[in-house]
């Protein structure tokens, strides 16, 4: 029987304790985990024979599928069934699409699959989850519907890594088992204690969809691979104060230190239509002190979700820990709008003894001002990575194609390639986002093209010998100078998503790389550069990608998006592209601005898919320089299952190596057995 005290903590008599449903009382506090001795052991090893069975007369049976079937001209006239809304947390379905359904084959299905990008074998995932370096391993728990392609029954999804690449998938590392969380595991941080140990608060849904905070924690230290998690028997430890909905109580950041010693951390909400991060201190996880401020808030901004708080220098490009604070130090504060569903961030000031946050530039405040990524980035969260000293972020990349797509291709959504974020010091106004520098060990074969030169109007194919759905690009442009001194083309305005995209011409742009495109251009993704010449003669940068020509297919977004860029003089234009099959990120000016793009061709795919460079300008030449390098593939295939369920060898293995890292757990520790 697991003990019932908090061992990472101060035992102490909780402050407060909901009465829990009847049938649910005898769980308080009970690990999650069903196995313990030798008796477990066999029961497991039945149960899994039997799985085995299962697995193989269903792979047999799934084997003599060569195509998904596909329904007889079917149209969509109603919207898909709300996901999310209904019960207190941001639309999970993608509600713009009424469309025709496309007739998506089997081919087309398994291309969308990633090479390099994190994503589970099967079924829904959405935000990244207290991601974390712990004993040798990155540890990344996501929501996750074990159940199907769509949002719901979320719990948390469990993986490692060694480099933030090559993942281990886990068993699940919390359940929706309380009746707190019955609703839903959703979504949390974790912090690391002084002694090293780990607290994770996260929201629970309850049985009546109140959202109220919960703690949990490692039940064994000394793993490495954090299998087990007990929640705390006094949950929840938070419900909403007073003033707060029930339902706009959700997801706690990371805590930090104070210099009086206490933990302080943020849960994002709102209050009418200003989106708010309430503020709390602690000293033990368990009791809590809600501070009379908010850490800040913004008037018609909405819900805010997943609020993150981290400290980043001013001087230099290593990441910060979480309680990091003094001179040379500005705190960025994230919030997740529930509105847009779009992550914003602004730098400011942290002023500990008030605990408010004061940002630099009150124009361009949270959800008001500059985006993390322009294209499908949500619901992101960092994390300091002390082995590297760089703080890591993660952000859940939804698909833009329909439910339907979803269900038949058997998984839904992504994460971002992992990026490192850090100040800005060349314009002290924005951050730097980069993919980590693991992504260069996926590197293959090279490709490199000089000073290519395209007159206004042209597009030139490039010749690529190893197939174009996964390369990291890196790219330069220069404009004729003299065409940019003298043009009298004055261009006041400009908005990437206003515009008609790369086909908008003016006379500096726009240029750069359509990826994925088919060689006769009828599916094409520009990423370029639009200059905006003004009348006294300054030029402002936009990055922008257009997806309005992506696809042929009925049911997908096909947006414009993108942002200014801060372009300091001298610099030339660069980009940096990394092509995974369905998902595009693209970082301008060194990762001043991103812009993440879900692409779902139906012929610009494996040998089709193609690159091409162009300049649809009316006045400037560009020339160019790029490097493009095939990568390779980090993930494990897909299983063909669309119902979910992992490939038979891949579950022998896991379930192996389970056995083999918990061998002494089975064992009968009166002998005194272990390693
Ligand atoms: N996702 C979780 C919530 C969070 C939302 C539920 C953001 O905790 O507010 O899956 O996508």
């Amino acid at each position: 029987m697991a003990d019932l005290r908090n061992p990472i903590l101060p035992v102490a008599d909780p402050a407060y304790i909901p009465i829990p449903d009847d049938d649910t009382t005898t769980n308080l506090g009970r690990r999650f985990s069903t196995r313990n001795y030798s008796n477990k052991l066999l029961s497991s090893l039945f149960t899994g024979l039997i799985l085995v069975g299962l697995l193989l007369a269903m792979g047999n049976k799934k084997s003599t599928h060569t195509s998904i079937p596909v329904e007889e001209d079917k149209i969509l006239t109603q919207p898909p069934m709300s996901r999310g809304k209904p019960l207190g947390v941001s639309e999970k379905s993608n509600q713009q699409l009424t469309m025709r359904d496309y007739e998506w084959n089997d081919m087309m299905l398994s291309w969308q699959r990633t090479a390099f990008h994190f994503q589970p074998k099967n079924n829904w995932m959405n935000d990244p989850n207290g991601p974390l370096f712990y004993k040798g391993w990155y540890h990344f728990f996501y929501q996750y519907n074990p159940n199907g392609a769509v949002w719901g029954d979320i719990v948390w999804g469990h993986a490692v890594s060694k480099d933030l690449i090559r993942w281990t998938h886990l068993p699940l590392s919390m359940i929706a088992d309380q009746w707190y969380d019955v609703n839903g595991v959703w979504t949390g941080s974790a912090t690391f204690l002084v002694d090293g140990k780990i607290a994770m608060l996260y929201t629970g849904s309850t049985n009546e969809s109140v959202q109220v905070q919960c703690l949990a924690y490692p039940a064994n230290h000394d793993d490495p691979l954090l299998l087990d998690w007990v929640k705390y028997s006094g949950n929840p430890v938070l419900v909403p104060p007073p003033g707060i909905g029930p339902k706009d109580f959700r997801d706690p950041t990371t805590a930090w230190m104070t210099s009086t010693g206490k933990w302080r951390f943020s849960i994002g909400s709102k209050i009418h239509r200003k989106g708010i991060a309430l503020i709390y201190d602690t000293q033990d996880f368990i009791h809590y002190e809600q501070l009379n401020v908010t850490l800040h808030g913004v008037q018609g901004t909405g819900m805010w979700e997943c609020v993150d708080f981290y400290p980043v220098s001013t001087t230099h490009s290593d990441g910060l820990d979480t309680s990091a604070n003094g001179p040379d130090v500005k705190h960025v504060l994230k919030a997740s709008l529930d509105d847009d569903r779009h992550d914003y961030y602004a730098l400011g000031n942290y002023q500990e003894e008030t605990g408010e946050w004061v940002p630099d530039n009150p124009e361009i405040d949270v959800g008001i001002g500059i985006r993390y990524d322009y294209g499908v980035f949500y619901a992101s969260k960092t994390f300091y990575d002390p082995i590297k000293k760089r703080r890591v972020l993660w952000g859940w990349v939804g698909e833009m194609d329909s439910e339907a797509a979803d269900v038949k291709k058997g998984w839904a959504s992504l994460q971002g390639f992992p990026r490192t974020v850090a100040m800005d010091t060349k314009t002290g106004i924005n951050l730097i986002q980069w993919p980590v520098e693991e992504v260069e060990s996926l590197r293959l074969r090279k490709q490199e093209f000089k000073d290519v030169e395209l007159k206004p109007g042209m597009v030139a194919p490039l010749d690529i010998q190893f197939g174009a759905s996964q390369l990291d690009i890196v790219a330069e442009f220069e404009l004729q100078k003299e065409v940019v001194l003298n043009s009298t083309t004055f261009d006041e305005e400009f908005s990437c998503s206003e515009s008609k995209g790369a086909a908008h011409r003016g006379a500096l742009g726009p240029f750069g790389i359509l990826v994925l495109s088919e060689e006769s251009l009828i599916e094409k993704t520009p990423v370029y550069f639009y200059i905006v010449k003004a009348k006294n003669g300054t030029l402002s940068t936009f990055f922008c990608a257009d997806q309005s020509r992506s696809s042929l297919a009925t049911d997908v977004n096909k947006l414009i998006y993108g942002s200014y860029v801060p372009t300091l003089e001298g610099e030339k234009y660069s980009m940096r592209i990394l092509v995974d099959h369905s998902i595009v990120e693209s970082f301008a000016q060194g990762g001043r601005t991103v812009i993440t793009s879900r692409i779902y061709p139906t012929k610009a795919i494996n040998e089709n898919a193609k690159l091409f460079l162009f300049n649809n300008a009316t006045e400037a030449g560009i020339k160019t320089s790029l490097q493009v390098w095939q990568m390779n593939s980090a993930n494990v295939p897909a299983s063909k299952s669309t119902k979910g369920g992992p490939k038979l060898d891949i579950v022998i293995f896991f379930s192996l190596l389970y056995l083999v890292l918990n061998f002494d757990q089975f064992c009968d520790k009166s002998l005194g057995f272990h390693f």
